[in-house]
């Protein structure tokens, strides 16, 4: 996977990736983060990117012209035709699941705004994706980025070693994960739930999925609506 990503601040996405998983990752060959500098391609010879919004109003705006000179020049390193996802408080609310169907592309273009955000005409032009990681609205789109970047990087064969699994991740069976324990059995007088030290796979995996049931009811109805009727759909076929 190729991460192109359209910011004014490049440095912030590749210390952000930089770390950790993600950076063994990219050591493996698994990803690799192309940060790319808007700022390299305004044709304005003051260096700016931004302006005032036509019929007024508080806030600047990206310019449509250095955005898209930016996107040209990403097309032209690559013979793929890359979705191009904008992070905007006005997106769909990025889920688990786009973060695995993103994972099947083998390349990515996203798109950071500024400001108040980006013309309309140049999302017109070349946005595919427009998505949001939460209504709040940022003082700039990176932070969602490399949000995004991380979500779909540990979709991605190799970077989660098997002891990373995602596998049982929150949201991969459509549940809030169970809660977890390790060592020592017993911390602070609370002792760890008896039937994780029983040996009994079975019975573990039972208890884990009826508390991850009892957790996703308590904390998120509304997932677990989304999961009874998903069950209710897979009964009738
Ligand atoms: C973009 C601010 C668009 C406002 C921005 C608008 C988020 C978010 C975000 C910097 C940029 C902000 N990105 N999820 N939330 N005019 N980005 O806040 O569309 O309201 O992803 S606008």
């Amino acid at each position: 996977m190729i991460f192109h990503v359209m910011t004014l601040f490049p440095e912030m996405i590749l210390q952000g990736a930089g770390q950790s998983i993600l950076k063994r990752a990219m050591e493996k060959g698994l990803i690799s983060v192309d940060a790319v500098n808007i700022r390299d391609y305004t044709d304005n010879k003051h260096g700016r990117v931004d302006d005032y919004t036509y019929g007024g109003g508080a806030g600047m705006l990206m310019q449509a012209q250095p955005v898209y000179d930016t996107y040209r020049a990403i097309r032209e390193k690559t013979d793929k035709d890359p979705k191009v996802i904008y992070l905007s408080p006005q997106g769909r609310l990025f889920s688990h699941k786009d973060a695995q169907k993103f994972a099947l592309e083998d390349e990515l273009i996203l798109l950071c705004g500024h400001y108040e955000g980006i013309d309309e005409r140049v999302i017109e032009e070349i946005v595919t994706d427009e998505v949001s990681i939460g209504d709040y609205v940022l003082t700039g789109g990176e932070l969602a980025a490399l949000v995004v970047i991380d979500a779909v990087s540990r979709m991605i064969p190799g970077v989660l070693g098997n002891d990373d699994s995602a596998k049982g991740d929150s949201f991969q069976n459509g549940l809030l994960e169970y809660p977890q324990y390790s060592r020592p059995e017993v911390w602070r007088g609370k002792r760890v739930p008896e039937i994780l030290l029983s040996g009994d796979h079975a019975k573990v995996d039972e208890w884990r999925l009826e508390q991850s049931r009892l957790r996703t009811m308590q904390r998120r109805p509304d997932l677990y609506q989304k999961y009874l009727d998903d069950e209710d759909a897979c009964n009738r076929q």
